[in-house]
């Protein structure tokens, strides 16, 4: 019988780290799918954050590389440049990439870097213990925002909406969002980052992937409820799908 379903090659055949109901291991699982499907483990770099997803090097069956907090961006930014034919992916937790990494991450973007970012949004500082992030919702509670994020009383700010402030900028070629709660968006998300890692190869510009992901250890919820609590609250206000698509106009010469 023909097999349908394995354990991608690309992925270390161990338990993860991560507790259960965590979505890291979902999307090192479509990373590592898709590395196999395009046939290019033997050249596929990716550079990992640190946050909980500083495990990855362990999971991931291709070269890695474990920058400084948020400086995944310049990292492959010169790997991308001294390996242009190789497929860099760059991996970042919402604490990673829109707090630490702020800078790192808006330059690559405007500089039109050549290599594709996984960023993955769980609202929260999962590693060190649940603290506010940039991207955690108004009115959701966090170890330092023990009654909710208060905009206006607190002086907390606001939510950063990473894919749409990076959408604006000339450099940006394709932002999508998606999220991994259930079957069909997960699926949904295998889409947009094939689509985000065959743009690379054409050496279109810079591409990145939001990936809405859970928390429940320090969202304090039960894996199921952190599935229906995503669904609820981050993606009324993180809307799903394609929001920057430029590679139609890129592949026909109207981008350089
Ligand atoms: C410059 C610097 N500041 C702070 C830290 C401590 N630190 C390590 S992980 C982390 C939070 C990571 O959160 P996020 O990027 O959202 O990843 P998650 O753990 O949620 O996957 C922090 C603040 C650090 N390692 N380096
Ligand atoms: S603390 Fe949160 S982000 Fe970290 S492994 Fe656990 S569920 Fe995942």
């Amino acid at each position: 019988m023909k097999q349908l379903y394995g354990h991608p090659k690309s992925l270390y055949n161990i338990s993860t780290k991560y507790c259960a109901g965590c979505g890291h291991g979902v999307i090192h699982r479509i990373i590592t799918e898709l590395v196999d499907e395009m046939g290019l483990r033997d050249r596929t770099i990716i550079t990992n954050p640190v946050g909980c997803a500083i495990w990855a090097d362990l999971y991931f069956d291709f070269d890695t590389v474990q920058p400084a907090h948020g400086r995944t961006p310049a990292a492959a930014t010169a790997i991308k440049r001294v390996l242009p034919d190789h497929l860099v992916i760059c991996y970042q937790g919402d604490g990673d990439m829109a707090a630490i990494g702020t800078a790192e991450m808006i330059h690559a973007a405007n500089r039109a870097e050549k290599f594709t970012t996984i960023f993955v949004n769980n609202a929260i500082y999962g590693m060190t213990g649940g603290q506010m992030a940039p991207t955690t919702l108004i009115g959701q509670k966090a170890a330092t925002a023990p009654l909710g994020r208060d905009p206006d009383a607190a002086g907390m700010g606001y939510p950063i909406k990473v894919s749409e402030l990076l959408a604006q900028l000339e450099g940006t070629r394709y932002i999508a969002r998606s999220a991994v709660n259930t079957p069909a968006n997960t699926r949904k998300t295998k889409q947009y980052i094939r689509k985000a890692l065959e743009a690379q190869l054409a050496g279109v510009g810079f591409t990145m992937v939001e990936v809405l992901s859970s928390c429940p250890t320090n969202w304090g919820l039960d894996p199921i409820p952190a599935m229906e609590w995503l669904e609820e609250n981050m993606i009324p206000f993180y809307p799903l799908g394609e929001i920057k698509d430029t590679l139609s106009a890129a592949s026909k010469g109207g981008l350089k």
